[in-house]
């Protein structure tokens, strides 16, 4: 029987024909190649050992609902990272990362020790500091496993990358997924797609945001043609064939998000208001404070419950509990921690940034953030379950259209992380015709998707334009 999809080792390539087969994009491809080719013979007075490739992807539907541990719909984007190595011999006396850019403007060459236990420095961001994720994370990997890794090595690096950053299309984990392939194959190791995505998934969060995995799971294992549904715990990508007669237009609202800097108050704001969410309502549903403390990591930890406890008094509807015993008025660190019967600082003192989301949070709006990520995973099944129903393609895609705007009036109104220029963008997608418009990533900033019939796509692209 052939090994599936996802278990099979990630592709390595040393010229570009497998990556891009003979399109109209080719030639680009080919410049891009050879100016990152030369450009590392250039500064490093040798050529690279070896090319790896990942590419960054849009998000369709199923926002902030990763890290709760419920399955997301993403599919990968034409924008990619390359990253070229070479590793340098074991004699060599200087041991160093030395990790350069074809854009040399505007990301100076950084230099890291080749030591495998570095920390991070978070306090002051460098671009750099994504390729020590993956650095990072490749030797937690082989230490897990019992490999035997050798001495450390110098590698140098030459990064090109097409994804904007800040936009919500995830050029973080684009970077982060090519560093790794790119270092596991410069040292001879081959590991499966599947076991690709837990380890980057892992390791950017050296990073400082406490993120889920979607984004490197379908940057590592996006299939052409296809967008994948992807599931957590453990990871898995199923492939999935959207209707024909639409078309995903992405749109920048050309406001940056800078996720890495905000996280405090934005993105691991929001998974600290959802761990508390989730100690609560586990507390609620029947369970003793200090056990919700110790057990519960995430919403989707305590949606079983909901079922168990449906039997006693109820309804087994995550959202109705939400309803039931959350209020809606925001909660003050002194009644959460009433509840709970523990300071919050001792709740959340395994993580570092969790601490620093405390220190910069007034208080708490933990029915909203629950009840859009219960009603969000609700609605990634729906789209995924209106794909494959017995309905001619328009319909499918004016529901799936419905849905893409209710996703994204929920991230607006309960999550809170759109923005203004994002609301505008969103708004002006749906008067020129979208079948339905919605923020893509974390938000806060970035991008929008829109679904629009394919017929009217380019009079919809110079409609945006203009406005
Ligand atoms: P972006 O938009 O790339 O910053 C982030 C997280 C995802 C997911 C989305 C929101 C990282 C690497 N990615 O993506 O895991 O939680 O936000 O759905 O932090
Ligand atoms: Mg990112």
């Amino acid at each position: 029987m052939a090994a599936k999809h996802d278990e099979l080792p990630v592709p390595i390539f040393s010229s570009l024909d497998p990556v891009y087969g003979g399109d109209s994009q080719r030639e680009e491809a080919q410049l891009r190649f050879d100016k990152l080719k030369s450009k590392f013979l250039q500064v490093f007075g040798h050529p690279p050992d070896l090319y790896a490739r990942a590419p960054g992807r849009v998000n369709l539907i199923g926002e902030h609902i990763d890290y709760e541990g419920y399955s997301v719909l993403p599919m990968a984007i034409r924008q990619d990272t390359i990253v070229a190595i070479r590793k340098r011999s074991p004699s060599e006396a200087e041991k160093l990362l030395r990790i350069a850019n074809v854009n040399e403007e505007k990301y100076a060459t950084c230099t890291y020790p080749a030591d495998p236990n570095q920390e991070i420095d978070l306090k002051h961001h460098r671009w750099g500091h994504y390729f020590i994720c993956g650095y990072k994370g490749y030797y937690e990997y082989a230490k897990t496993k019992g490999m035997d890794v050798g001495v450390p090595v110098g590698l140098d690096v030459m990064i090109d990358g097409t994804v904007p950053t800040g936009s919500g299309l995830s050029s973080s984990a684009a970077f982060v997924c090519s560093a790794t392939i790119a270092i596991m194959a410069a040292f001879g190791v081959s590991i499966p797609k599947k076991e690709v995505a837990q380890l980057t998934c892992d390791c950017e969060r050296h990073i400082g945001t406490q993120s889920g995995g979607m984004d490197q799971a379908i940057s590592v294992m996006a299939k052409s043609g296809f967008a994948e549904l992807i599931d957590f715990n453990p990871v898995r990508a199923t492939d999935v064939h959207l209707p024909d007669g639409g078309t995903f237009v992405i749109a920048h609202s050309l406001a940056e998000s800078e996720k890495a800097v905000t996280a405090a108050t934005n993105y691991n704001n929001r998974v600290v208001e959802c761990r508390l969410a989730s100690i609560i309502l586990g507390i609620k549903l029947g369970m003793k404070p200090e056990e919700a403390r110790s057990k519960v990591d995430t919403l989707s930890d305590v949606e079983g419950l909901c079922v168990s406890f449906a039997g006693k008094r109820g309804s087994p509807d995550p959202v109705i509990a939400v309803k039931e015993f959350l209020k809606e008025e925001p909660y003050t660190a002194e009644e959460i921690e009433k509840i709970t019967g523990e300071k919050l600082t001792t709740t959340l003192s395994s993580s570092a940034s969790s601490l620093e989301v405390l220190k910069a949070a007034k208080n708490f709006k933990l029915h909203q953030r629950a009840a859009h990520v219960y009603s969000e995973a609700k609605r990634v099944h729906t789209f995924k379950d209106t794909v494959v129903a017995n309905l001619k393609d328009e319909d499918k895609l004016k529901k799936l259209g419905e849905l893409m705007n209710a996703s994204h009036h929920s991230c607006s109104v309960l999550y809170e992380c759109s923005c203004p220029e994002l609301e505008e963008l969103v708004k002006v997608c749906r008067d020129h015709g979208a079948l339905g418009a919605r923020l893509t990533g974390a938000g806060w900033g970035g991008c929008a998707v829109a679904l629009v019939k394919e017929a009217i796509v380019p009079q919809f692209i110079l409609n945006l334009k203009v406005c």
